[in-house]
């Protein structure tokens, strides 16, 4: 996504600071970086995760954060509340469109029985439009307490390449803890005939278990996957690398890999393996009590992220100034200060720059030359406006705004070797700030 270039512009000639105000030996007390906190931003988790390493543009129609209520008019651009074609799922499922709502911030995919039947109604929902790598996509969900399985995937138009993000069987059933405790990846390449039927099952699914063996039902998770190519696929879970498909790892006879188009599809489902196993194995069945159970036939979905990589953002004299080092690599901070990942915090790139309170703050150090002039561009949507200072230099309020603006400042240099640039939120409202380059002109 690029934006409009139609924002304000802001132009401030800096007059250069007279040398004989210069402080030879500045006080502890004088250091206007007191109080602030070098690197090392404590990460929250739950705010998401990208890999690190580059940008990330958003993929919107693949993305949704839930934070509406009802099927509205946004879910309905995105997703559909059936699967992809006409069929109604596998083993017991019978995939239902009363079964998905979005409340609370999020999408909650909903099981309960068929009346007079085996059948099990369960929620689900499919993206409008397929999708193909370079891609990184997430949700973070908290999976059904129920023996039915909990899913995050993607499959190709003709159901032949399958991605398995997640998949696990989240009940508490004292016999089904390994499973509960042990989500799963894979990906499927089948060969088929010409009545669909499949002939050939190449997969590699692998488990992933936490420490302890928590069950995965207990807490919200992020489940993520950077498939990079055909034949290169990340997963990560709570952001932690836990597995790297690789060619060596995917079976083809076709030596296409997972080269297709797919559409994104988060579900419930029941599996055959386990309601009709073989001759002489006790069917692993939701019941009739689990299903009507409210606080267990829920899988809740607070969102689904998904970006492409995107050219690394030059911020010429500024480091890390699109702030993709999650830690916050060569900035400065004090306060309220975090890098979100929200869609509509963040302007189509993955991540900005939260500050929130009327201290919070950035700041990095910049080597400059002497009685040379420089341009700082930034973009920002700060709702009261935010203040820059460069200490001996300048001090300047930034307008308030309630979109995403670019602002331009220029300022010569004077006798400054070293300046420091800061930039602090005004009032307790949201501000957000993101793409910080200064050049020398
Ligand atoms: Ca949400
Ligand atoms: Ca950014």
């Amino acid at each position: 996504m690029k934006y409009s270039f139609n924002a304000l512009l802001i132009c401030v000639l800096l007059s250069c600071t007279s040398s004989s105000e210069a402080d030879p030996s500045p006080s502890p007390e004088k250091d206007p970086l007191l109080g602030y906190t070098l690197g090392n931003l404590p990460l929250e988790p739950s705010k998401g995760f990208v890999p690190q390493g580059h940008e990330w543009m958003y993929l919107p129609a693949f993305s949704d954060e839930f934070d509406y209520t009802g099927k509205d008019q946004e879910f309905q651009s995105k997703w559909k509340d059936t699967y992809f074609n006409a069929w109604i799922g596998p083993g017991l499922t019978e995939w239902n469109s009363s079964h998905s709502s979005v409340e609370n911030g999020e999408l909650i995919l909903k099981a309960s029985r068929k009346t007079g039947s085996e059948k099990v109604y369960c929620g689900v929902i499919s993206s409008k439009e397929k999708i193909k790598f370079p891609i990184y996509t997430e949700v973070r969900a908290k999976v059904a307490n129920q023996v039915l399985s909990s899913n995050f995937w993607f499959l190709s138009q003709d159901d032949t390449r399958e991605i398995d993000i997640l998949e696990v069987y989240g009940g508490d059933r004292p016999d089904q803890k390994w499973f509960a405790a042990r989500p799963s990846t894979n990906y499927h390449i089948f060969v088929r005939n010409d009545k669909n039927q499949i002939l050939e099952n190449y997969d590699d699914q692998k488990h992933h278990p936490l420490p302890g063996e928590t069950p995965y039902r207990e807490d919200y998770h992020l489940f993520g996957a950077y498939w990079k190519d055909a034949f290169t696929i990340d997963f990560y879970y709570d952001g932690q690398l836990v597995r790297e498909l690789r060619k060596e790892g995917i079976e083809d006879p076709s030596e296409e890999g997972l080269n297709r188009e797919m559409f994104m599809i988060i579900d419930l489902e029941d599996h055959d393996w386990r309601s009709f196993p073989a001759a002489g194995t006790e069917p692993i069945r939701a019941t009739d009590a689990e299903l009507a159970d409210e606080t267990k036939n829920k899988y809740r979905i607070d969102y689904v992220r998904t970006y492409r990589p995107a050219d690394t953002f030059d911020g010429g004299l500024i480091k890390n100034g699109s702030f993709t080092d999650a830690s916050l690599e060569a900035w400065y901070w004090k306060g309220q200060v975090q890098r979100s990942l929200l869609l509509y915090e963040t302007d189509g790139d993955a991540t900005a720059l939260s500050l929130a309170g009327a201290d919070a703050s950035i700041a990095q150090k910049v080597e400059v030359d002497q009685g040379a002039r420089y341009q700082l561009s930034f973009r920002a949507k700060a709702l009261a406006g935010l203040q820059l200072q460069i200490p001996s230099l300048s001090q300047e309020s930034i307008s308030a705004s309630t979109d995403w603006k670019d602002y331009q400042i220029e300022f010569d240099s004077g006798d400054m070797e070293e300046i420091i640039l800061m930039i602090t939120n005004k009032e307790n409202q949201a501000a957000y700030i993101d793409k910080i380059s200064l050049k020398k002109l």
